[in-house]
């Protein structure tokens, strides 16, 4: 261990800080060996504290060279600070006092990406959560808002843009070949949004007139060669801004807008007062080189670090374990935006498929928590599915509560109560409260219980009565640290269907759809009805739980034709196949002869048939469950018949209904031109799935489909597709053809880093293809880099993460391999090593054999001298 060992901070034990910091006046002198950073900062004793006598200041700073400090003016001697490798400590002599400090920093030798750091030739900063400490001695924390000031002194040929947050103030030209731009920021912020840019970029330009009528100015930064690749994003810059205005009342506040490109990032986005800064794969597109997956990403980042501007900016958190009050909050916006710019539907399928698959996962594992967390040892641990999307979940769930004017309300009063604070989660639900006169006090329970809510329902039909009844019994599992769970109040909607698919109505309103308020560990809810029904239980994804209800497979086909709600007849189809495919699981472990249930087939061929669907809603009801959400229904997780059962049914679907696939296919098979438009992804989303399940078939026809369709692509979406469906290929023709289309590929995107990307996730996600072997193959690529993140995600997550047969292989050599990937990366960034260890962390779920092989991987990591990153998330794995 690098630290003693790690101590874990708790949210009871939060205080308000001794001093504020009114003003920050920062210079950065950008040099090839060291950059020299000078802090002026204007303190004021907190008099809401008691105070016997003046406090001492205690200022946080990591790796980095104290040159000189001084206090109002006075240059401080040895024997009046106490300086260690991790913070500064001042004697202050008045309430109001002034400090100077210089460092000495060295951005060149930061692999953390964490700080003031380079990727490729630019200089460029990532702070939140807390690597403003890395860059000079600080009140590190978001409760300290402050006015900054910077000044940027760089090369004036190497670094002819340099950029900070707000407004550009002065621009000058030093004897020495250097400039410098100083920058001012009018509105209060953290340190965590402190943001910094110097190098030879270029820029794409826009304005966007606010509701007020405010010219604001919009830039696009970029190196050179991406120029032509930032059209995509401006435009979704500009929506997003215009409806945070509609739907928000939300207006932009300074004069300029301003969005960086990089390539070494640790996550998606940075949402830096006024100077985002994006991992390029979160920017770049264009149609030929980046898939219609990519454009609605990047038009949802871009809405989403836009909209942190209001939820994250001008209201922040008091503290990292207030997270949530930011990310949730922003995660449900980004998701209306993207719901009302595409399908809404469309987009509540991808969202709670994705919850389901991965946070549920994180929600049963070794890390869960909370959406606030008690406790931990290193927050970038936390910027989790948890925290995020059933953060999101759980503001959708007040929003469902409070319905939109309520929410708007509430939204608007959360704003100007807390403009300009650093809040609670509790200040949000107190908003949402007093603009409803709703008491949410049970509600706040989502924020403090960890773990997955299990609804167990079951009905009844009084037929004298004429009335039917559900009951609904709630239970949530053990998490660590929280043996016993107090009932949730969890929103149910609830549609019932009668005997011709016909929706009832509910109550006295007609209303075919209801939200029962649930907050009884068991309650029974009755209807009026004149039959018995059928219930479409949890709409729309009400809650954030799982869901046990006795259907039988003729109820789940009649509801996937016949239920008003597009996500429960979506759900309903998920269902099944997964009743299907984990009888398959059994028949494989018992070694029964296999056949898919004729009813599932039938159920696809009315799929594939039915005019009245939209092709969206006909792609997503043909992908089967992915082999992660399945492994979720097992206690102990069967890699192989999961693998042998899906590719079983997805081969049946294929021979069942191969003419209507092969319609499907040449219908929408039309050569037009590209666009990021909702229609025109269905129709290319559906004909990729319609080859991808024909390249199932033992068939040269289809591997030529597949190859025609790589020979004339002219956008990345089908270029990509054809290619990673003739990997895939069953017919033997496939891989030659295969081969030649890989080398092809690689030739033509040789340099677009982001487009390699894909060609080496494509690759190792393959069962067949993408071995142990072939990901070492490709570490070896020139087009590789071993401490880029994206590559790293790309092949080695994209491996362990998205070839489940081929990682768990039971000889244990990929568990191995990960573990030396991790052990190697955490050495130059933490954050990343922390996050690629995820596959390991789930040990306890697999057999015996496999168990014991991945737990000597993780023990073998724990023997190294670890980041408190990696410390915290091995601890925990193995507690
Ligand atoms: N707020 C950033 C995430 C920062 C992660 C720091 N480890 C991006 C976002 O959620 O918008
Ligand atoms: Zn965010």
């Amino acid at each position: 261990m690098k630290d003693a060992q790690p101590r874990a901070i708790y949210l009871k034990d939060y205080q308000q800080p001794d001093y504020w910091i009114e003003t920050t006046a920062l210079s950065f002198e950008l040099g090839e060996e060291s950059t020299l950073v000078t802090s002026t900062l204007n303190f004021k004793l907190n008099d809401t504290k008691t105070h016997a006598q003046l406090p001492e200041l205690t200022l946080v700073g990591e790796n980095m060279e104290l040159v000189s400090v001084a206090i109002d003016g006075a240059v401080l001697s040895g024997d009046q600070y106490k300086v260690d490798s991790e913070q500064l400590v001042l004697q202050p002599q008045s309430e109001a006092f002034e400090t100077y400090i210089v460092t000495r920093i060295k951005p060149q030798e930061n692999t953390s990406l964490e700080g003031l750091y380079k990727s490729g030739g630019m200089f460029c900063t990532q702070c939140e959560a807390e690597g403003f400490r890395k860059i000079t001695y600080y009140l590190d924390r978001p409760d300290v808002m402050s006015i900054f000031t910077t000044t940027v002194i760089g090369d004036k040929d190497k670094y002819p843009v340099l950029l900070s947050n707000g407004n550009a103030i002065e621009r000058k030209d030093l004897d020495d070949g250097r400039h410098m731009v100083t920058w001012n920021d009018p509105f209060k912020k953290p340190a965590y949004l402190f943001a910094l840019v110097g190098g030879n970029l270029e820029f794409i330009e826009d304005t966007f007139t606010t509701m007020s009528g405010r010219e604001v100015t919009l830039r696009i930064f970029v190196e050179p060669h991406n120029i032509t690749k930032c059209d995509h994003a401006m435009r979704s810059l500009k929506k997003s801004m215009k409806w945070d205005e509609e739907v928000y009342g939300r207006e932009y506040d300074l004069d300029i807008f301003m969005i960086v490109a990089v390539d070494d990032f640790n996550m998606g986005a940075m949402e830096n007062k006024g100077l985002n800064i994006f991992n390029s794969t979160c920017v770049l597109a264009r149609p030929d080189n980046a898939t219609d997956a990519a454009h609605e990403r990047i038009d949802a980042i871009v809405a989403h670090e836009y909209f942190h501007n209001w939820s994250g900016n001008r209201v922040t958190c008091r503290d990292w374990f207030q997270l949530s009050l930011k990310e949730g909050f922003t995660v449900f916006r980004d998701a209306e935006y993207t719901a009302d710019m595409y399908s809404r539907t469309v987009k509540r399928i991808q969202d709670v498929n994705f919850l389901r698959s991965a946070q549920f996962v994180e929600d049963a594992g070794p890390m869960a928590h909370p959406i606030r967390p008690e406790s931990f040892i290193e927050i970038s641990n936390f910027y989790t599915l948890t925290v995020y999307e059933k953060g999101a979940e759980v503001v959708r769930m007040i929003h469902s509560i409070v319905g939109s004017e309520g929410f708007r309300k509430g939204s608007d009063l959360y704003f100007d109560r807390h403009d300009g604070q650093a809040v609670t989660t509790e200040d949000f639900v107190a908003a949402m409260e007093d603009a409803n006169g709703v008491d949410l006090s049970q509600f706040k329970r989502w924020y403090s219980q960890a773990g997955t809510p299990v609804l167990d329902v079951s009905d009844s039909y009084d037929e004298d009565a004429q009335e039917y009844s559900l009951t609904i019994k709630q239970s949530c599992p053990a998490t660590p640290g929280q043996d016993t769970k107090l009932p949730f109040h969890i929103p149910v909607a609830i549609g019932l269907l009668d005997g011709e698919g016909e929706p009832m109505p509910l109550n006295g309103e007609g209303e075919t759809t209801v939200v029962l308020d649930l907050k009884e560990p068991e309650q029974t809810f009755t209807f009026k009805a004149d039959e018995r029904p059928l219930p479409s239980l949890l709409r729309g994804f009400s809650a954030p739980v799982k869901v046990n209800y006795d259907y039988s497979r003729e109820d789940l086909i009649f509801l996937m034709s016949h239920d008003e709600d597009g996500f429960n007849r979506w759900d309903s189809c998920q269902r099944l196949a997964i009743n299907v495919l984990m009888e398959l699981v059994a028949d494989i472990q018992a070694g029964r002869e296999l056949a898919v249930d004729p009813q599932l087939l039938a159920a696809y061929g009315k799929v594939l048939a039915d005019e009245s669907l939209d092709l969206a809603m006909i792609a997503e009801m043909l992908l089967l469950p992915s082999e992660t959400l399945l492994a979720e229904q097992m206690d102990v997780i069967d890699v192989d018949a999961i693998h042998q059962a899906r590719e079983f049914v997805r081969g049946a679907i294929a021979e069942a209904h191969k003419e209507r696939l092969q319609q499907i296919y040449n219908s929408l098979n039309v050569d037009k031109p590209y666009q990021a438009e909702p229609e025109d992804i269905a129709e290319r989303r559906l004909k990729n799935i319609a080859l991808s399940y024909l390249v199932e078939l033992d068939d040269a026809a289809s591997v030529e489909l597949a190859q025609a369709q790589f020979a004339a692509a002219s956008n990345m979406t089908d270029s990509i597709a054809a290619l990673s469906n003739l990997i895939g290929a069953v017919h033997e023709s496939g891989k030659a053809v295969a081969e030649q289309a890989l080398a092809e590929f690689a030739e033509k995107w040789a340099d677009d880093t982001n487009v390699m990307n894909m060609w080496f996730s494509t690759q190792v996600t393959d069962s067949r293809f993408g071995t142990l072997a072939k990901v070492r193959e490709l570490m070896e690529h020139p087009g590789f880099d071993k401490k880029n993140p994206n590559k790293m995600r790309s092949l080695v997550s994209g491996y362990c993460s998205g070839n489940l047969v081929n990682f768990h292989n039971i000889s244990g050599e990929s568990y191995e391999f990960l573990a030396d990937e991790v052990i190697r990366i955490d050495a130059l960034n933490p954050q990343l090593a922390s996050r690629l260890i995820n596959p390991l962390t789930r040990w306890k779920r697999y057999d015996e054999k496999r168990r014991e092989l991945m737990l000597a991987a993780l023990k073998r990591i724990q023997q190294q001298d670890l980041s408190k990153d990696l410390f915290e998330v091995v601890s925990k794995s193995l507690a």
